[in-house]
């Protein structure tokens, strides 16, 4: 089942086609001149995908405020349809990642049957501590897993249970557990003791997962605990993570270091260590400005499917989970979505590309110059018929942007979905 008409997407690839097979046949050329088989890259990209967080679908905000845009979605369902359409068009996100209780559902196999109608599956499943739901007995304004009282720590541990349950109705076989812990006030907290608490409550969840779940531990430095969140960095999800078990990792949003940090050392890091859960893409350029993959800093991006690359031509194991993580204040949302899918993969194809014996060379020898030459020219080589070629070869559409303007589905959605609220904020 598909949400937009087949038809329109093959009209407007129709018109592409000869750009896009004179376009590739060149990438080719060059591309065989280093030693790389272009069709061989390809597979590898068609074969990737990125999940969607369901929350991605709808216009974010600040904490200033909300402009909320038109055919928002009401609820899971719609979210749902959209990221159909995310999937139809752009071919890369064949997973959606659920918020709970943000996503609520009074019949989740029906939800499951749904996301299968569109081809969709679900990827790892988000828990939520970091605000009080209406009637809830205990208040997160101080803390959750790691607050001084054992009743909040019992309720916020409770939820992380029921997403497992909720999740293995769903087919996901992952728990993402962030917490807005910690203090805003140096003194506010014994800075031991809360990770010791969280620790204990961790275990707890820990213990109730399925053999075949995994618990990633997402760090994040700051927000909304300014002066020092419980799990701030790689390092205290790393201490987690191995507390825990060989079923907990560590996960990396883009978003959520110290300014300047190296975030592809901390990957290559926890690949030596087997500790690496995945990935929330989107780019920033001052904290966790969650922006669209890619439109600050693509090279660092790169620099990421970098090591994850080089881990993989080593034959290390790992298999990391990939999810956008954006809030979208001034877009629409599903064409940020399909974009910054667009970009995570031609980061992928790009460091591909990278001539692996070439820069090991380089690097043996010392070669500071050519190796990072080398490196760059995986960088600077545009992929984009790579990517064409791979929508184009699943169905999708190959400039998904212009179909998804051309179909006139936000305009069609926005009769049946009344506007939203406009105010309040409330972005983390
Ligand atoms: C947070 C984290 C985390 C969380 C999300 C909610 O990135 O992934 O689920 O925001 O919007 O900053
Ligand atoms: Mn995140
Ligand atoms: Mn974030």
């Amino acid at each position: 089942m598909t949400v937009l008409d087949p038809g329109l997407i093959q009209d407007h690839n129709h018109r592409l086609l000869r750009h896009v097979a004179s376009d590739y046949e060149h990438l080719g050329e060059q591309l065989a001149r280093r030693h790389i088989d272009i069709d061989a890259v390809r597979q590898k990209v068609a074969a990737f995908g990125v999940a969607i967080p369901s929350w991605g679908v709808g216009t974010g905000g600040t904490r200033f405020a909300r402009f909320p845009g038109p055919g928002e979605p009401r609820n899971v369902f719609d979210k749902l349809q959209d990221c159909g359409v995310i999937w139809q068009l752009a071919r890369a996100t064949p997973g959606v990642s659920l918020h709970i209780p943000w996503d609520q559902c009074s019949d989740w196999p029906a939800l499951r049957a749904v996301a299968d109608g569109y081809g969709l599956g679900f990827d790892a499943i988000n828990s939520n501590t970091f605000s009080d739901q209406p009637g809830q007995a205990h208040s997160y304004k101080f803390g959750s897993l790691s607050h001084t009282d054992a009743g909040t720590r019992a309720q916020a541990v409770a939820h992380n249970i029921e997403c497992v349950a909720i999740g293995q109705r769903i087919g996901s076989k992952a728990l993402t557990v962030w917490v807005g812990d910690g203090s805003n006030f140096p003194g506010q907290q014994h800075l031991r003791r809360a990770f010791e608490r969280y620790l204990d409550s961790a275990r707890q969840i820990y213990a109730a997962l399925p053999d075949d779940w995994r618990m990633f531990v997402e760090h994040k430095i700051c927000e909304p605990a300014f002066y020092g969140t419980v799990i701030q960095d790689w390092g205290s999800s790393y201490l987690a993570a191995s507390a825990l078990g060989p079923k907990a990792q560590c996960l990396v949003d883009l978003g959520h270091h110290a300014p300047n940090v190296n975030i592809e050392m901390i990957v290559a890091r926890l690949i030596a260590a087997g500790k690496l859960a995945g990935f929330h893409f989107n780019d920033s350029k001052y904290g966790d400005d969650d922006l669209d993959a890619g439109s600050i800093a693509p090279y660092r991006l790169f620099l990421v499917f970098n090591e994850l690359v080089a881990a993989a031509h080593e034959k290390l194991a790992f298999e990391p989970a990939y999810m956008l993580d954006q809030s979208h204040n001034v877009t629409d949302p599903i064409e940020s979505l399909m974009t910054s899918a667009a970009q995570v993969q031609r980061s992928y194809a790009q460091a591909l590309i990278v001539e692996r014996s070439l820069l090991d060379a380089a690097q043996q020898a010392n070669d500071a110059l050519l190796a990072s030459q080398t490196l760059k020219r995986g960088f600077e080589t545009d992929v984009t018929p790579i990517l064409q070629r791979v929508r184009l070869d699943a169905g999708g559409a190959i400039d998904p942007v212009a179909v998804y303007r051309a179909s006139g589905y936000r305009q069609r959605v926005a009769k049946d979905r009344p506007a939203s609220a406009g105010s309040g904020g409330g972005i983390v």
